[in-house]
């Protein structure tokens, strides 16, 4: 069986949920009482897309967001990447061109995908799906709505990112072997 091993980065602002994410798919499980500050340097799950293995290493920025510079070998190798933010939080939504020009100043052209999070939060999200769609759009992002806290599309979001990264892979493979 074909193997393949991505490194998956999270970013965005502090506290939109990016460790409650990792740790959701990761562990199956929400823990609203971890450390803030420790951050799983890479946390590692299994997963087969069609006839294909592929081990997704999933790296938290351990909090280096909260002091606005996240390390050039966080970036570094990255074929993936989830940019977070709140629905509950317009600045996280605010700052996501900042999150998009440091992906593009550090990283190849690698598969992104935009994650709304939070989205259990119904009376507190102020903002609606349709601005998250749009932004998305104008970017050429895929787009996902998700909840750490419920699960909801937690591990739909990291398949897609899978196949995405796939896709890419094998396209470099084609262009290697011609
Ligand atoms: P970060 O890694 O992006 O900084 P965290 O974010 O994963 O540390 O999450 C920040 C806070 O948001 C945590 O609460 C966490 O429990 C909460 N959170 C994360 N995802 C969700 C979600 O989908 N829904 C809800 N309701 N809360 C979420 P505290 O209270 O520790 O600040
Ligand atoms: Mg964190």
């Amino acid at each position: 069986m074909a193997h393949y091993i991505f490194k998956v980065i999270v970013v965005g602002d502090g506290s939109v949920g990016k460790t409650s994410i990792i740790r959701r798919y990761v562990h199956e499980k929400f823990d609203p009482y971890y450390k803030k500050t420790i951050g799983v340097a890479h946390a590692v799950k299994r997963i087969n897309i069609k006839d294909t293995q592929v081990t997704l290493t999933l790296w938290d920025t351990g909090g280096q967001e909260l002091f606005d510079c996240v390390r050039p070998q966080y970036y570094r190798g990255a074929n993936g990447v989830l940019v977070v933010y709140d629905v509950t939080n317009k600045e996280s939504f605010d700052h996501l061109d900042k999150w998009l020009n440091d992906i593009s100043d550090q990283c190849e052209e690698i598969p992104i995908i935009l994650v709304a999070n939070k989205i259990d939060l119904t009376n507190k999200n102020i903002i609606p799906r349709e601005e998250g769609e749009r932004y998305a759009l104008k970017k050429s992002l895929t787009f996902y709505e998700t909840s750490a806290k419920t699960g909801k599309m937690v591990v739909d979001v990291l398949k897609e990112l899978a196949r995405l990264m796939l896709k890419v892979a094998k396209k470099l493979e084609a262009k290697k072997n011609q």
